[in-house]
C-alpha cells in the first residue's frame, strides 16, 4: 500500500488508476514552501509529511507553465487557480500570447521513507485553448494536446501522456526495482 498526501481528488484518482499498488490518502496538510522549484516544494512536503505521519508517503507538486507569460503561473498555479480562476487565465493568455500559445505542465512526485527522499519528474507540452471538456480537473479544460484538451480525455488517456503519468511511471519503475 502507498500513502499519497494530497487534498486534490483529481491527483488521487490519477495515481490510483496508474499505480499497481493500492493508494490510500494521507491526511496531513504540509507546508508549501515558497520556491520557484516544484522539486524543492515536493521534497520538502514529502519530508515533513513523513515525519508527521511516521510512515512512507508520497506527494505531488504540479504546475502550468505558459511560455508567453514567462512561465506564469508555474509553482503558483494553485494560488492563481483559486484567485483568478481557469477561465481568466485563458483570457489572459488569449490576450497576451501569440498562437499557438505554447504551455507545459510539470509534476514532481516525491516519496519519503526512513531511508530518505526520492523525486520523479514528468512534463507534457501543449497549447492553451478556450475551455472544452468535462473531465479532469484544474487547468485541464484549457490545455490541448494533439487536438484534444486533457478534460476531453479519460483518466487512462490523460495518464498515458500527462506530466503526472510520466512522473508516476518513473516512480513505479523505481518502486519495482527496489
Ligand atoms: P495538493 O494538496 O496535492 O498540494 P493542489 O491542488 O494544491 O493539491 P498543487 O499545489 O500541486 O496541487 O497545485 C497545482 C495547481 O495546478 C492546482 O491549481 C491544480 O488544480 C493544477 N493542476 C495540477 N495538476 C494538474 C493537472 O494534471 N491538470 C490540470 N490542472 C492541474
Amino acid at each position: 500500500m502507498l500513502r499519497f498526501v494530497t487534498g486534490n481528488e483529481g491527483k488521487l484518482r490519477e495515481a490510483r488508476e496508474y499505480l499497481p499498488e493500492p493508494v490510500e490518502r494521507g491526511e496531513y496538510e504540509y507546508t508549501e514552501i515558497q520556491s520557484d522549484s516544484l522539486a524543492a516544494i515536493a521534497t520538502a512536503g514529502a519530508r515533513e509529511s513523513h515525519e508527521a505521519i511516521g510512515e512512507p508517503v508520497f506527494v505531488d507538486d504540479a504546475g502550468l507553465f505558459v511560455e508567453g507569460l514567462g512561465g506564469f503561473p508555474g509553482p503558483y498555479s494553485a494560488y492563481v487557480e483559486e484567485t483568478l480562476g481557469v477561465e481568466r487565465v485563458w483570457r489572459l493568455a488569449a490576450a497576451e500570447c501569440e498562437e499557438p500559445r505554447r504551455a507545459s505542465f510539470r509534476a514532481v512526485v516525491a516519496f519519503c521513507d526512513e531511508r530518505g527522499v526520492e523525486s520523479f519528474e514528468g512534463s507534457v507540452r501543449g497549447r492553451l485553448v478556450a475551455p472544452r471538456g468535462e473531465g479532469g480537473f484544474g487547468y485541464d479544460p484549457i490545455f490541448e494536446q494533439n487536438g484534444r484538451t486533457l478534460a476531453e480525455m479519460s483518466t487512462g488517456e490523460k495518464n498515458a501522456i500527462s506530466h503526472r503519468g510520466r512522473a508516476l511511471a518513473a516512480f513505479a519503475d523505481w518502486l519495482a526495482e527496489r
